[in-house]
Order: structure tokens, then C-alpha cells, then sequence
């Protein structure tokens, strides 16, 4: 048998199979030895005296390494417009490790209901599309289809930082979903982080993970090379002039020309720029 793992409470794995069917599994030695098993892996099943068994994990189309997650579609980023006010800096960050990493980013600006016409949120809104992102948005009273028809079929991996409105918007996308806002939590007397563990839910016809990771963004392992490889909006017809441009101040950078005809984004190259500083270094940047 095969399933996909939706969670994982210490040695306690829940996996659902393809006929739907959720199962509690446990995860053999050698397997635990080999790579630990992450929400998200498609593993093999056996049954040994009724006990689930997991054999293997099959092979990980990507991965993250925080949160712990793998086989995923895409990357929701969101970022309200206001309170806290809209950071292209934390937006790009995200976008590049998420991009580095093979995953798609999808990005929503919540609490639209907040903004006047002539909020400086609007030009970053239109850069990103013209960038190549999508770009939804979201408010009190605002319809959630697109955002619905993005989630359908895929799995998603939550980002954004705290009091952004992610459980406002899971809980609005699935009144079932019962995940606390920070109210709650707050009447509670729980503080803010009621999210603690890595766990795939059903949501839109779609599998959501709300994770505790991207607390930290670590591009400890990241090439800056290889990143502008990834960042989609950085794809240039005609290569830079030499094999191991850096993109910073190598004469015949195309990325360098693309930002100066006005193709390329002044500030997400500027956003680059700063971030490279971070790679190959054991140094992060807290959210
Ligand atoms: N005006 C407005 N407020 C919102 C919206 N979404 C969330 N909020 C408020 O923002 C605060 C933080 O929301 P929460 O969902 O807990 O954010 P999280 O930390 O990202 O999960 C709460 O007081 C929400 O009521 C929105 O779309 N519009
Ligand atoms: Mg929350
Ligand atoms: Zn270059």
C-alpha cells in the first residue's frame, strides 16, 4: 500500500491513502535510519500484524528543511497590505528561498479592506504581476474563488509572518477548520503561537500546511548563483557576459542590464543584492 504522510505527532505518522482512507502508521528503523520521514512524503506501506507499517519513502520531488515538509506545490506568502504594513523585503526573502528550494510562490495581500485608493501597497501589487507572480487579494468582504480555484488539486505550505491574518483566512476558506485567531488564543491567555506542529488539512480541495517553520530565514545553504537561476522574474534571453557573474557589478551583467532597461525589478534585484550578503554564511535573518 502507499499513502502520503498529513502528519506527524513525535513517532506517529498519519497517512492517507488513495482511496481517501486515513491510517496510523508507525516507521520502521531502517527507514527512520535512512532519512526521517516528513509531512508530505509518499511512503510504502506494509501490514504486520495490523500495524502499519512504513517500508520506504518514495523519492521527494523537493523539500524544505523548515518547516519540514515535502512534495509541494507551492508557496503561500502572505502579507497584509497594513498592520503590519506591506514588506517587499520579507515578500522577496520568501520568494527566494521558496523559488531556490523548486517550490512556486502565490502571493496574498490580506486586510485590502484596510487600504485607501492611493496606499503605496497597489505599485508593489502591480510590480509582482508584471513580475510573473500571482497575486490575490484579500480583505474583510473580499470573495475568496481565486484564491479557492489556487489552492484546488495542490499542496500548499503557509508563509507569512505573525498577525498577517493566515488563521483569519484558513478559518474563512473552511469554517471547520478549527484554528484559532489570535483572540482566542489571547482569551486563552495562550499567546500568540498556537500553531506548533507540521500537519497537511484539507482545505479548497487542496492540501494546506499552516507551520510553525519560517520563524527564520535561513540561506546558510543557499548559492547565490543558483538562486538567480531560480527567481523567475530574473530570466534573461541572452546570458551574462561571463560564466560566474555574481550579478553585483560584473561588467556585461545581463541581470544588471535587465534592471537598468526596466524588465527587471530595481528593488527585488536590490532585495537580491542584500540577500547574497546572507549566502553560503552561517547567519540568518529573523522574521
Ligand atoms: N481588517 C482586517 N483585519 C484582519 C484581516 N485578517 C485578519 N485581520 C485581523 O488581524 C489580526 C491577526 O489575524 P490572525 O489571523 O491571527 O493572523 P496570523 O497571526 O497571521 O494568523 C486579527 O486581529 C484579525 O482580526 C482582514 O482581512 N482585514
Ligand atoms: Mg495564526
Ligand atoms: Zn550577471
Amino acid at each position: 500500500m502507499q499513502g502520503k504522510i498529513i502528519r506527524i505527532v513525535s513517532n506517529q505518522y498519519t497517512l492517507i491513502d488513495h482511496e481517501g482512507q486515513l491510517q496510523q502508521a508507525v516507521a520502521m528503523g531502517k527507514v527512520r535510519r535512512q532519512d526521517k520521514p516528513v509531512v508530505g512524503d509518499e511512503v510504502e506501506v506494509e501490514v504486520y500484524d495490523g500495524r502499519y507499517c512504513i517500508e520506504r519513502i518514495l523519492p521527494r520531488r523537493n523539500q524544505l528543511y523548515r518547516p519540514a515538509i515535502a512534495n509541494v506545490d507551492q508557496a503561500m506568502i502572505v502579507m497584509s497590505a497594513v498592520d503590519p504594513i506591506f514588506s517587499n523585503v520579507l515578500v522577496d526573502r520568501l520568494i527566494f528561498l521558496i523559488s531556490y528550494s523548486g517550490i512556486d510562490p502565490l502571493i496574498v495581500v490580506s486586510k485590502m479592506d484596510l487600504t485607501a485608493p492611493d496606499d503605496p501597497v497597489y505599485s508593489y501589487i502591480d510590480d509582482y504581476r508584471r513580475s510573473g507572480y500571482q497575486v490575490i487579494l484579500v480583505g474583510h468582504d473580499y470573495e475568496l474563488d481565486e484564491l479557492k480555484a489556487a489552492l484546488k488539486g495542490k499542496v500548499t505550505v503557509l508563509a507569512g509572518q505573525s498577525g498577517v491574518g493566515k488563521s483569519s483566512l484558513l478559518n474563512k476558506l473552511d469554517p471547520d477548520f478549527a484554528l484559532a485567531t489570535q483572540e482566542i488564543s489571547k482569551a486563552l491567555n495562550r499567546g500568540k503561537h498556537t500553531t506548533r506542529h507540521t500537519e497537511l488539512y484539507e482545505v479548497a480541495g487542496g492540501w494546506l500546511a499552516d507551520t510553525p517553520g519560517f520563524s527564520s530565514l535561513d540561506f546558510s545553504r543557499i548559492d547565490s548563483r543558483t538562486l538567480a537561476e531560480r527567481i523567475k522574474d530574473f530570466q534573461v534571453d541572452e546570458p551574462c557576459r561571463f560564466n560566474d557573474c555574481r550579478h553585483l557589478n560584473e561588467p556585461g551583467c545581463a541581470i544588471i542590464e535587465g534592471v537598468r532597461e526596466g524588465r527587471i525589478s530595481k528593488y527585488r534585484y536590490d532585495n537580491f543584492v542584500a540577500v547574497t550578503e546572507l549566502c553560503n554564511k552561517k547567519k540568518e535573518w529573523e522574521l
